[in-house]
């Protein structure tokens, strides 16, 4: 068995085969960086997050337009997401994970807090067949998404490839021996 390749190859392989191995778990759906289960029974709002929360997730947390639209191609009726009205400032929303409230997707004249009771956010079909988002009153119960986000176990590949690349250029300069490039481009994914 040789090591002998492009300088960062096999590190990269061994980055790709870390990434790929973090698997969904069974009946949880992978779309880009995170797993979402699609709920087959209605709960309220509260309810619905509760139970994300005891699968060790949340509510979808949907901060991008890839993201939305990688939701949006596999919803297939109201559902609820993990934005809901801030209980201090009723102008403000917020995300069930704290994640910064910086992309938005409401249909046209949303948030409209009808009867002053809207304080969740479904996924609503709009007539066109568009997924966008509406405020909701929260006791109402709707099918719901949960999301396992992907980002620490992206952001935990990237520290891998890094450190990897980095014992791995020390040595080669040091060491022309392949045992000790061998040893030291393994250790990092061993920690
Ligand atoms: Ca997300
Ligand atoms: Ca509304």
């Amino acid at each position: 068995m040789t090591f002998r390749l492009h300088q960062y190859s096999y590190s990269e392989t061994l980055c790709k085969l870390t990434y790929i191995s973090a698997t969904c778990p069974q009946s949880w759906i992978h779309l880009r960086d995170s797993c979402y289960r699609f709920s087959d029974k209605a709960l309220a709002w509260r309810q619905a997050q509760f139970h994300c929360e005891a699968l060790g997730s949340n509510l979808a947390v949907v901060t991008s337009q890839a993201e939305q639209q990688a939701l949006a191609s596999n919803v297939k009726h109201l559902t609820w997401i993990g934005l809901y009205r801030d209980p201090k400032s009723g102008s403000r929303w917020l995300w069930v994970d704290e994640s910064l409230v910086a992309y938005t997707n409401w249909y046209t004249g949303e948030p409209n807090d009808s009867g002053g009771a809207e304080d969740c956010v479904e996924f609503l079909f709009t007539p066109h067949h568009e997924v966008k988002w509406n405020d909701k009153n929260c006791n109402r119960p709707l099918r719901y998404v949960c999301e396992i986000s992907g980002k620490k176990e992206h952001d935990f590949v990237l520290i891998l490839r890094y450190f990897t690349k980095l014992f791995y250029c020390y040595f080669r300069r040091f060491s022309s021996q392949s045992q000790s490039l061998l040893l030291f481009c393994i250790l990092p994914f061993l920690m």
